[in-house]
C-alpha cells in the first residue's frame, strides 16, 4: 500500500510526498514532531504537520537564512538564533570565521534531541564550544538582552502555535534593542503566494523599525508554493551587498550548494507581484 504525507496550505491546495516509513512521531510539550523517510528527498522533519526540511534540500533554507546576514555584516562575532533547534543555522553560521559565539534559544528541547538522532549531519555543530543552548521562550529571552548581538536570525515554524509571537511588532522591537548599533536581523517570512498579508505586515513593521529593510527569496521545493521569502532589517549595512571585507574570500571550501556571491545579490531582485506587496 502506498503511504503519502499531505501538508495543506489552503482548503484547496497542498503538497504531498510519498513516504517509505514513519521513523518518529511524538507530541512534545509544544508541538507534534514527526520524522518520515521519503522516497524523493530522504528523511524529512515535520512540526505540527508543516514540513521543516528534508535531507536532500535543507541546504537551501539554511544557507540562505544564514549567509545573507552573515556576509552583509563586517564582523559578525556574536550571533543569536531563535528557534533553529535542528542545528542547521548553527552549522552554516560557524562557516564564517568571524563568528565567536552563538546563542541558540529554542523553546522545544525535543526538536534538538530528534535532530541529533535522525539528522546528525544537520545537528553536527550543536555541541560546538562556540554554541550555548538555552531552552527558553525566545520572546521572553529577547526582552532581557540589550545591545549585544551582531546578528539575530529567526528560524521559526509558521506563525501558528509556538511561533505565533515571533511575527509581532513587539518581538521585532525587542530584537532591534538586542542588536548592536550595526546589527542585522533576518527571519523566514513564509510564501509570497499564500501569506501575502503576513509578508506585507511584517515588512511594514521592519521598515518602520530599521534604517534599512529588504526582502529576498529562495526556491525550496518542499515548502508550499516552492517560493520562500526572508526579511532582513539592518541598522547600517546594505543587506543585498556582500560586505567588502569578503571581497577576496574563497567560498569553495565552505561546502555551499545554493549560496554564491551572485545569489546574494540576485535573491533581492523580486518579481513584480512581490515588490507590489511591499509598497
Ligand atoms: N523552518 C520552517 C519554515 C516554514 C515551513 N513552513 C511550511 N512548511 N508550511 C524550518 C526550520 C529549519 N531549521
Amino acid at each position: 500500500m502506498e503511504a503519502w504525507f499531505f501538508e495543506n496550505q489552503t482548503g484547496n491546495f497542498g503538497i504531498k510526498i510519498r513516504i517509505k516509513s514513519i521513523l518518529y512521531h511524538e507530541n512534545s510539550d509544544f508541538q507534534e514532531i514527526s520524522v518520515y523517510d521519503t522516497y524523493e528527498f530522504g528523511k524529512m522533519l515535520v512540526l505540527d504537520n508543516a514540513v521543516m526540511f528534508t535531507d536532500s534540500n535543507e541546504f537551501i533554507y539554511h544557507e540562505m537564512l544564514s549567509f545573507i546576514p552573515l556576509f552583509a555584516h563586517k564582523k559578525p562575532e556574536n550571533i543569536l538564533i531563535i528557534g533553529g533547534g535542528d542545528g542547521g543555522i548553527i552549522r552554516e553560521c560557524l562557516k564564517n570565521n568571524f563568528v565567536k559565539h552563538i546563542d541558540l534559544v529554542e523553546i522545544d528541547g525535543e526538536v534538538i534531541e530528534v535532530s541529533k538522532r535522525f539528522f546528525p549531519q544537520i545537528a553536527s555543530q550543536i555541541d560546538n564550544k562556540k554554541v550555548s543552548v538555552k531552552l527558553e521562550d525566545g520572546i521572553k529571552y529577547l526582552k532581557t538582552v540589550n545591545n549585544i548581538y551582531d546578528i539575530i536570525i529567526i528560524d521559526s515554524t509558521d506563525p501558528v502555535g509556538p511561533a505565533e509571537g515571533l511575527f509581532t511588532k513587539d518581538f521585532y522591537e525587542s530584537a532591534y534593542n538586542a542588536l548592536k548599533e550595526d546589527g542585522i536581523f533576518a527571519a523566514q517570512t513564509e510564501s509570497p503566494f499564500f501569506n501575502k498579508k503576513l509578508i506585507k505586515d511584517v515588512n511594514h513593521i521592519i521598515n518602520n523599525i530599521y534604517k534599512i529593510s529588504m526582502m529576498y527569496y529562495a526556491m525550496i521545493p518542499v515548502y508550499p508554493s516552492g517560493l520562500w521569502s526572508f526579511t532582513v532589517g539592518s541598522k547600517k549595512y546594505q543587506p543585498n551587498k556582500i560586505n567588502e571585507v569578503y571581497k577576496n574570500i574563497d567560498l569553495s571550501s565552505l561546502d555551499l550548494k545554493y549560496y554564491s556571491q551572485e545569489i546574494h545579490m540576485s535573491s533581492f531582485i523580486l518579481p513584480k507581484f512581490i515588490k507590489e506587496l511591499l509598497n
